[in-house]
């Protein structure tokens, strides 16, 4: 396996990440979402035999609703590392509603990754900021850390934004570019496969890239980002449904399909160490 690999060559396996919770589900509406610490830990348990190897984490308080509460994070960084080889990737992109000092914090609790969104995006009814200033903060912050960002693109402005800092304060710790292209959010980009082309010939020569499908975009993206070569992030922070009708039963559901379909494709998934070599992350474990 190479580290840097040609953004459209694809790499002999998959790198899957699961979001098994985000800052918008509601427990109550979908049980299996995971949020306290132990259910956090088991799904990360139950994903990783499933063939994930990144956890894309938000933390919920005791009410199971979304937190960046420090000491919270920190207890979570651990548990999963005790407990898991995953790659433990910190959101610092919380709720919609989380100030920036608090998302800057997080990179305090000291995960192997974090995720890096790279502008300002509709979200729904609702705005998700993250002006330039803020960006550029945030990824001075990984650099000094070493926490590996992983570079979350909503829209294909964000990917002309991803050039601009790369430019302005050079490659990121680990030395490899990771994307994500989040996609179908409404107010961002569209989720089918052109787009997905488009977005991924923008990026920087080198970067490797995943992408997600919100809501009913989740297979079309799935699906196109497996044929284009791309690595997959699953997870019920991302959707909610399995198929129509039919709710997700657990987040490992959803890491067991993509690794299927990895399979079938014959890019079976990357175990955890192999994805830490992949992204340049630190072995804490
Ligand atoms: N919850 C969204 C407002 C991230 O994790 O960095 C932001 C988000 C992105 O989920
Ligand atoms: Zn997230």
């Amino acid at each position: 396996m190479t580290t840097k690999t040609a953004t459209n060559t694809p790499t002999a396996s998959t790198l899957i990440t699961v979001a098994p919770t985000g800052a918008e589900a509601d427990k109550a509406k979908h049980p299996p979402l995971p949020v306290t610490i132990d259910e956090l830990v088991a799904t990360g348990r139950e994903c990783e035999a499933a063939g994930a190897s990144v956890i894309h984490v938000h933390i919920r308080d005791g009410d199971a609703r979304p937190t960046l509460d420090l000491d919270r994070l920190k207890a979570t960084v651990q548990a999963l590392r005790e407990n898991t080889t995953l790659i433990v990737q910190l959101s610092t992109g919380g709720a919609v509603t989380d100030d920036y000092s608090d998302r800057l914090a997080v990179l305090d609790a000291g995960p192997d990754g974090c995720s890096l969104t790279c502008g300002t995006v509709n979200f729904g009814d609702e705005v998700f900021m993250n002006p330039w200033p803020f960006i550029r903060e945030l990824y001075q912050r990984t650099q000094e850390l070493h926490v590996v960002p992983e570079f979350e693109l909503f829209d294909l402005g964000h990917v002309a934004t991803l050039h601009r800092l790369l430019d302005d304060l050079g490659e990121p710790y680990g030395g490899h570019v990771h994307c994500d292209l989040v996609m179908g959010v409404p107010g961002g980009m569209n989720g089918d496969a052109a787009t997905l082309v488009r977005a991924v010939e923008a990026l920087p020569a080198g970067a490797t890239w995943s992408a997600t499908g919100i809501g009913r975009t989740t297979l079309p993206v799935l699906f196109a980002a497996l044929s284009a070569g791309g690595h997959l992030r699953v997870g019920m922070e991302d959707t909610t449904s399995y198929a129509r009708g039919r709710p997700v039963a657990s987040n490992a559901e959803l890491v067991q399909r993509a690794a299927t379909l990895a399979e079938l494709v014959q890019r079976p998934p990357m175990r955890p160490y192999q994805a830490r070599t992949f992204l340049g992350a630190d072995d804490h474990n």
